[in-house]
């Protein structure tokens, strides 16, 4: 009965998998656009001090936006890169979207840690001075930080959808006393973005009140690092007061790992690009971090054998063995290797396909 019982699993996981496989055919990386890693190593990126009235309202909001932040050159190779996200399609990419939450297969592309295969966004990491800035708001500019993600997304119609990305950063921390304080995501726009346009929506002061909320009742902070009880508080917190800005190329929005946000869901023509860099402290790779102690698991991309350069250390500088394995180029894996990866967590995968096919037939109208 067992044997049937596995090989009708097997079966199963087979059929749901099978649109992955054309994934596996796609060009390795971004070939167009090349530039060298940094030298020397080690490498700081460039400083940018902030104001102390920026420090403090993104202590008090939870979001702050930072006009004309990126030089002219990084923006526009960060125009750039994000046309070649756009117009082609790699195994990278189009898999990396099967290894995260599944709220974003609405996207037409969607790129987890898309500067291991683009060297132009590799350049907006290492070049610009967000990693300085990151770590001021972090609170102290001599701490390690490592840039534990960056994600390319773009799309016509793209679903509101609210969320903090918490447990996203809750697998690189060991604490489990909500450390709102450690980790933060910088969101940057290719285009013109507002509310009309998909532009982000940020709950004023929602970092604070998420904290509050797990930290003073009877459930506990454990409790937020749960899937159930996370979406139970996101969907019954307040939505206000609002911050919709008007942003464009250049343009920084950071924001808090506990702050609540989401695209407007309003779409008035034309698709939406944007990159995001996710940066932390504290950052612990073992495995039992808080958040693999069964709450969210994403099976992640791949890892490089050598060294964690899937998110590697940028502030206060980069480390030797990281910088060796990028100057060699991009960062990819082979198919087995990304076969591998997805078959560590083949609920997950079946779970997410079928959510992506569905999305495919049906449209994704998000939330209203
Ligand atoms: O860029 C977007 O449309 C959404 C980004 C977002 O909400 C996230 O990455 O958590």
């Amino acid at each position: 009965m067992l044997r049937w019982i596995g090989a009708g699993c097997s079966i199963l996981a087979a059929v749901l998998l099978a649109p992955l496989v054309p994934l596996f055919l796609l060009p390795a990386s971004y070939l167009d656009h090349r530039s060298v890693h940094p030298r020397p190593s080690t490498w700081t990126p460039p400083s940018y001090r902030l104001p102390v009235e920026d420090i403090a309202a993104y202590d008090r909001d939870g979001v702050l936006i930072l006009r004309n932040v990126l030089p002219k050159e990084l923006a526009e190779k960060l125009d750039i890169a994000g046309h070649d996200l756009v117009n082609s399609a790699t195994m990278h990419c189009e898999l990396s979207k099967f290894t995260g939450p599944p709220i974003f297969h609405g996207y037409q592309r969607y790129c987890g840690r898309a500067q291991l295969v683009h060297d132009f966004l590799r350049d907006v990491l290492y070049l610009s001075p967000l990693a300085h800035i990151a770590a001021q708001l972090l609170k102290d500019d001599g701490e390690v930080l490592r840039n534990i993600a960056d994600v390319f997304m773009s799309g016509g119609q793209l679903p509101k959808r609210w969320h903090s990305d918490f447990l996203a950063f809750s697998k690189f921390s060991s604490a489990r006393d909500i450390p709102c304080d450690d980790g933060l995501i910088i969101w940057m726009p290719l285009e013109e973005s507002f509310a009309e346009k998909n532009g982000m929506l940020y709950v004023n002061g929602s970092h604070r009140r998420f904290k509050n909320h797990f930290t003073q009742r009877a459930w506990g902070a454990q409790s937020a690092y749960g899937v159930k009880a996370f979406f139970e508080y996101v969907s019954a917190a307040p939505k206000e007061p609002l911050v919709s800005p008007r942003m464009q190329l250049g343009d920084a929005a950071i924001f808090s790992q506990c702050t609540l946000h989401t695209t407007s869901g309003i779409h008035k023509g034309g698709i939406r690009r944007a990159y995001q860099l996710r940066f932390a402290k504290n950052v612990v790779f073992e495995e039992g971090s808080a958040g693999s102690g069964g709450s969210v698991s994403f099976p992640g991309v791949p890892q490089h054998p050598e060294a964690r350069i899937e998110s590697p250390q940028i502030w206060p500088q980069t480390l030797e063995l990281e910088d060796r394995i990028r100057a060699r180029g991009h960062v990819t894996y082979p198919a087995t290797t990304w076969m591998a990866q997805l078959a560590s967590k083949p609920l997950f995968v079946a779970a997410t396909t079928m959510i992506s096919l569905k999305v495919a037939l049906l449209g994704d109208t998000g939330e209203a």
